[in-house]
């Protein structure tokens, strides 16, 4: 096992992965940016290192600081978190080829993944059913682009090769805005991603999102550890995530489940990753493979009793997986509420001072957060501050056991989202279970009077 890792990362999963370190008895070096200096996880470090200023292009994006960072510190490997550098391959090689572990996928895998066309490629070819589509990008000529689009059947959805997580996509209802839909989503491409690429599917009109988290090690060994259900969303941010998913297909799950292990057997994936489905009348159609630990992995851990991060620095550090698939039966069922410093009705970020916080506790309650009373929020970054993670045998008892979470919790000196996740808990459909990626902007559409 490693002595010492290097933390890549700030906020919450700087502390989260501080603790899978500490429980895996290894020293850990957390690197921080100027207005970081004083946040929790800074001083709970063994060793800290200061980066550069707040802006995070100049420290938590800054690849030499990083590097040289874990030189001075003698650190044997480097976790990246979410965000930032996680899913940058070219930072992947540089910390390899610089003597130190990447905690993650090999640089290729990532790049495989980051570019949404050879990762469609990967996977189809892995035998994981994706969306009906271009075979790959789609060519020049404006022509073939009609025949692949009335192939497909209207209506369609272009999207960049380099994008991802909702950026650069447009759909195209008829073929008359076909040509020039292709023409923009490229030009905007090229210039937000440096690549032109683009590629068509079938446009799902109301779909919704069940990712699916899998594990692997260095020797192709691979599992998958249940799905989560991440549809309630906002301009592609998640809002509240939950495992399982409530009213699907568990045959055709358990049988997609299979397929994304095996498709990490088939192209050597090591280290946490999750598969992004879209589903909709029963079926399951991969969109995207994210190569990182994700905000939302604690509602799998809850229902699994793998901790995911920890596990993530043991097959770094080069364990055979010391689980088999029969070994994963996900029991009960957990909820979690992503808290964020915004208004929450106009969703307009809310930094500053925490005068007071009084996170919930409780059977089934966990919180991940760095906030505490007297810490003030950044206006420099994202404005997620924590999240409330709630257990339960069933669903029913997990909302039950959230909504008094939420009505203990207290944050006073800034706006949180925290009436949103009161006015969601108690909402009618969300109660019911299974409500597609569009439902939460329709409800805050519904709204009347800017409540
Ligand atoms: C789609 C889609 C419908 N049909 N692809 C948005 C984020 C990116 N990961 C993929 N996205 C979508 N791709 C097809 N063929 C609808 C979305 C989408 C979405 C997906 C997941 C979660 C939230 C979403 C919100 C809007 C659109």
């Amino acid at each position: 096992m490693f002595e010492k890792v290097l933390i890549a990362n700030r906020g919450e999963i700087a502390l989260r992965v501080l603790r899978a370190c500490r429980e895996l008895g290894i020293k850990t070096v957390a690197v921080h940016s100027e207005v970081d200096a004083e946040a929790k996880y800074v001083k709970l470090a063994d060793e800290s290192v200061c980066i550069g200023p707040a802006a995070s292009s100049l420290s938590y994006l800054n690849v030499p600081a990083i590097i040289s960072a874990a030189e001075v510190t003698d650190a044997e490997a480097i976790h990246p978190g979410y965000g930032f550098l996680s899913e940058n391959a070219d930072f992947a090689e540089r910390v390899e080829k610089s003597g130190f572990v990447f905690i993650g996928p090999r640089p290729e895998t990532i790049r495989l993944m980051g570019d949404k066309v050879s990762a469609k490629d990967a996977m189809k070819a892995a035998g994981v059913p994706c969306v009906p589509g271009s075979e790959g990008a789609l060519p020049e000529d404006p022509k073939e682009v009609v025949k692949i689009a009335r192939a497909i059947g209207y209506p369609v959805i272009i999207k960049a090769a380099g994008g991802g997580g909702g950026r650069g996509m447009r759909v195209v209802h008829t073929e008359a805005a076909l040509s020039n839909a292709v023409t923009m989503t490229r030009s905007e491409a090229q210039a937000a991603f440096g690549n032109p690429v683009v590629y068509m599917e079938k446009f799902l009109e109301n779909p919704r999102h069940i990712e699916i988290q899998v594990l692997a090690d260095s020797y192709k060994n691979a599992v998958w550890l249940g799905e989560r259900d991440c549809s309630m969303q906002r301009r592609h941010q998640k809002v509240i995530e939950e495992a399982p998913a409530p009213e699907i297909n568990r045959r055709m799950l358990n049988r997609v489940g299979d397929r994304c292990a095996e498709a990490c057997r088939k192209i050597g994936y090591r280290g946490a990753g999750t598969f992004e489905f879209l589903y909709e009348n029963g079926e399951y159609f991969f969109i995207e493979m994210n190569t990182r630990v994700q905000v939302e992995h604690p509602v799998t851990e809850l229902i699994t009793g793998i901790d995911i991060v920890q596990a993530q620095v043991r097959i770094a550090a080069g364990e055979k997986l010391w689980l088999r698939q029969r070994d994963i039966e996900p029991k009960g069922h957990a909820i979690e509420c992503r808290i964020n410093a915004e208004d929450p009705f106009k969703f307009t970020p809310s930094p500053g001072k925490i005068v007071n916080w009084h996170p919930p506790g409780g059977p089934g309650i966990r919180v991940d957060s760095h906030a505490y009373s007297g810490y003030t929020v950044p206006p420099n970054y994202d404005s997620m501050i924590g999240k409330v993670i709630a257990y339960g045998d069933t669903r029913d008892q997990a909302i039950r056991r959230m909504q008094i979470a939420l009505s203990e919790m207290m944050v006073d000196g800034i706006k949180t989202n925290i009436p949103l996740h009161q006015d969601l808990l108690r909402d009618e459909r969300f109660i019911q279970g299974g409500t597609s990626i569009h439902y939460l902007e329709e409800k805050l559409a519904a709204r009347v009077g800017g409540q």
